[in-house]
């Protein structure tokens, strides 16, 4: 019945919404229509969640984010609404193949790697979990750039996502909203004798909302993802149209929409770049009017902001937010300042998403006063008021206030942001249990000392639905099988499995759904870069986004010592392993580009090489992003987590590999820690510095020559990268990655290669034992369970949104 009835509206919108005759039909039309059909299934329930919370006055969930890394909707969309079978009959009945048309959607990339990735599985969990929540962002019109791969290099390709348009999105051209820029302010006293400050832009930009529907899985609540997108208040400039300078007519309507043209494409590191602020500030001033303009319609008082609305600051990209309610709530609704304190207090939480000192996010002041004179002076008021306080709490400790002030003054003056989130939020919290410690003894050391009740921890996680029962139907289908169709809600059941990982039987299912997938990354390996992979060989696999703390040179540096080993023994008993590597570097970082050259440049020596080629190969996947990751974490036997310990705030990819079943072999970093802690030491490959060793190292100075001085092994392979042998000769590509190793090494990579190498060893012996590492397997899946993003999403609710469920009819 549901089939028929798909397949009638399939038919119908490529009829009516398509318009392509029969002969021009192609199957990115099927993709399309069935895109559309599925959007009108969800279309009921969304507005129904929408009127119920509307009318219910429940409180609801903001999550501001400068990313939202969605990934393929038409999957996600299927799988939650239970129509994937009905899905696939109906287009096998038009004579179309599900799985073609879904690889037809273009997936849209608005953020840079996991903490885009995060808001995105949040937004399903919220859904799932019945929780009324809204997510904000930026609609770029180009997101995270595609990746090709030129000799070995990098290359970046605009993503030109909305080029076919988009069916998941509905335009709302009526929710608009003005948002100031530059100019100046005036102070004056209004008709009842109040001091009044007025805000004179030089230019106003106009935002639209851009609408997607977020389906929980298996319930009637569907959210809203709103992205905003900036356009000019008046096309045209008449007067200058009238004096006959066209060009001057026009400019700012392009300058204007330049504002969502392009997301930033770095990654840790912060880019002080005047338009970077331009839509941070943009995107959270459109969002807190709209906030404000639903609480009137629903003829709620302002003074209940808070009540209504729990507002997340993903990372400080939107702590703008915190000046910006002030002055809607102060300058336009004239509550008086402390009331309006009290509220944004009240309202704002703040996560934090790294310790990087290069990623804490501060603005030059001539360049903050340019763009937001307002904000500036409405920034001076907190501080003012801050300081006092501080000062109150620490008396004579002026070193105190200046570590702490909003503004620092080292240098050239700046506005630090993650200061203003932590003053302007009742709740701050880090992302893993190290990690949130890690922040109250560093970076946030003076705001724990001052408010230790605001700090807590909220270790991440990510959504069972896309990264297991969409990414990997054949476990999806063993799973349902062994525990029942509730695993994706009730991931606590996946422990049941415990059991199963002695039965024999089942652990020959398990390796038969895994040598499934690895085939099934294999042929797409073979697609995009001509390189075999053998599905019964180990796959070691590292995606992430590529950066020196991640430290993929490390790997590297493990691959070159094999081949030097085979090369030199050529009977050595090492079982066959294949290496895989994908993800992104910022397009300015020259490290992280000669690092993909490097990757690439080993990977054509070894491929090429017939004394290795039977025992290792290496490749890298080109342009990794959600899409892909779907086949990745799948076919996994082996995970690679190995920054250096204290630098990755969390991570997301090492649950996403966990959740399948891969084994890892990581340092003590981020949730990793957790993950250990979960599936038991015995079923993890430990290795490396603690933070704090790393710490204590670097303190009495680090050398990393020592340790090239100490180790023949390590010296041979940094002098074999270093000759240009995987080069063609060419000594100079890699002299720089090695001297970086040699004379720096920021990152301790040399420090852990020795441990690196003994315990692949032990990943080695391991792997020979095929029914011990597949009960491993079982129960890294079996334990996986507190990395859900619903267990996340509940604990945000509970301990610092106050947002309860709500059943929509
Ligand atoms: C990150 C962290 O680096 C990463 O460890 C974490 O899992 C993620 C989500 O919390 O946030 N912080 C950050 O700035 N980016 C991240 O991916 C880009």
């Amino acid at each position: 019945m549901q089939a028929a009835a798909l397949k009638q509206a399939v038919i119908d919108h490529l009829h009516y919404s398509i318009g392509h005759p029969p002969v021009a039909m192609t199957l990115h039309d099927y993709y399309y229509a069935l895109a559309l059909a599925v959007r009108d299934r969800m279309q009921h329930r969304w507005l129904n969640t929408i009127q119920t919370n509307f009318d219910l006055k429940r409180k609801i969930v903001c999550y501001l984010s400068a990313e939202f890394l969605m990934g393929p909707h038409l999957g996600n969309n299927l799988l939650n609404l239970g129509i994937e079978q009905e899905a696939r009959t109906a287009l096998a009945e038009l004579g179309q193949d599900l799985d073609s048309v879904l690889e037809c959607e273009e997936e849209p990339g608005l953020g840079n790697g996991g903490l885009g990735r995060l808001a995105a599985c949040y937004l399903d969990s919220l859904a799932t979990l019945q929780r009324p929540a809204v997510g904000f962002g930026i609609r770029y019109e180009f997101g995270i750039f595609d990746q090709e791969i030129h000799d070995g290099w990098q290359t970046e390709i605009t993503d030109k996502w909305l080029r076919y348009g988009n069916p998941w999105e509905i335009a709302k051209p009526e929710v608009a909203c003005y948002v100031n820029w530059g100019g100046h302010t005036e102070h004056y006293r209004d008709e009842a004798g109040s001091d009044r400050v007025r805000w004179v832009p030089y230019r106003v930009v106009k935002g639209t909302a851009f609408d997607t529907p977020i389906q929980g899985y298996g319930v009637n609540n569907c959210n809203t993802l709103r992205l905003w997108s900036a356009e000019a208040v008046e096309s045209f400039d008449f007067q200058a149209f009238n004096t006959g300078d066209y060009y001057q007519a026009v400019e700012d309507k392009v300058v204007s929409e330049t504002v969502t043209k392009v997301l930033y494409p770095n990654d840790e590191p912060q880019i002080g770049k005047h338009l970077r602020l331009g839509q941070q500030y943009f995107f959270v001033s459109c969002s807190l009017q709209n906030l404000l303009h639903i609480l009137e319609l629903a003829d709620v008082p302002v003074e209940n902001f808070a009540e209504r609305y729990a507002v997340q600051l993903n990372d400080t990209h939107p702590s703008i937010g915190v000046a910006e309610l002030m002055r809607l709530l102060v300058d336009e609704r004239r509550l008086g300042w402390d009331k309006a304190w009290a509220i944004t207090v009240q309202t704002f939480g703040y996560t934090n998403h790294t310790l990087l000192p290069e990623a804490l996010e501060t603005w030059p002041l001539p360049m903050f006063q340019t763009l937001l004179p307002r904000h500036l002076e409405i920034i001076y008021e907190i501080n003012r008021r801050f300081l006092d306080e501080v000062r109150a709490r620490f008396p004579r400790d002026e070193a105190r206030v200046a570590r702490m002030s909003l503004i620092g003054e080292a240098g050239e003056k700046c506005i630090r942001m993650a200061h203003l989130a932590a003053v302007g939020s009742h709740a701050i919290n880090g992302v893993a249990a190290l990690h949130s410690d890690l922040l109250k003894a560093s970076v946030l050391k003076d705001f724990y000392e001052m408010w230790p009740e605001r700090f807590s921890n909220k270790t991440n996680g990510v959504t069972p639905r896309r990264f297991l029962a969409l990414a990997n139907p054949g476990l999806r289908a063993l799973l349902n099988e062994t525990l029942g169709g509730q695993w994706p809600v009730e991931v606590g059941w996946l422990h049941e499995l415990e059991a199963k990982a002695g039965d024999a039987a089942f652990r020959s299912k398990w390796r038969a759904i895994k040598e499934a997938n690895k085939k099934r990354l294999a042929d797409y390996i073979r697609a995009h870069t001509d390189i075999e992979l053998d599905p019964t060989w180990l796959f070691d696999i590292q995606v992430k986004r590529i950066h020196e703390y991640k430290r993929q040179h490390l790997n590297v540096l493990h691959i070159v010592t094999l081949y030097r080993r085979l090369k030199e023994n050529p009977g050595l008993k090492i079982p066959p392993r294949a290496f895989i590597f994908g993800g992104k570097a910022a397009p300015g970082y020259f490290m992280a580009k000669r690092i993909i050259k490097l990757i690439n440049a080993v990977a054509e020596t070894i491929n090429a090489d017939p004394d290795v080629n039977t025992r290792m190969k290496v490749a890298f996947v080109p342009n990794f992003n959600v899409q892909n990751a779907q086949l990745i974490y799948p076919a996994a036997d082996l995970s690679e987590q190995i920054s250096t310990a204290g630098k990755e705030a969390s991570g997301t990819g090492n649950m996403k590999f966990m959740l399948n079943g891969a084994l890892t072999i990581g340092t003590l970093d981020g949730a990793n820690v957790e993950i250990r802690e979960e599936v038991g030491a015995e079923n993890f490959f430990l290795f490396g510095l603690t933070a704090e060793e790393v710490e204590r190292i670097k303190r009495e100075r680090y050398h990393p020559t020592d340790y090239i001085a100490s180790n023949p092994e390590l010296r041979a392979v940094l002098e074999l990268i270093n000759s240009g042998y995987f080069s063609r000769g060419d000594a100079e590509v890699f002299r720089s990655v090695v001297d970086n190793l040699t004379f720096s090494d920021p990152f301790l990579v040399l420090a852990d290669y020795a441990a690196y190498i003994a315990c692949q060893e032990q990943v080695n012996v391991a792997w020979q034992d095929k029914e011990k590492w597949t009960r491993m397997s079982i129960l890294n899946t079996a334990c996986s369970g507190k990395f859900s993003s619903d267990r996340a999403i509940r604990e945000y609710c509970d301990e610092i949104w106050n947002v309860q469920p709500v059943t929509v009819k």
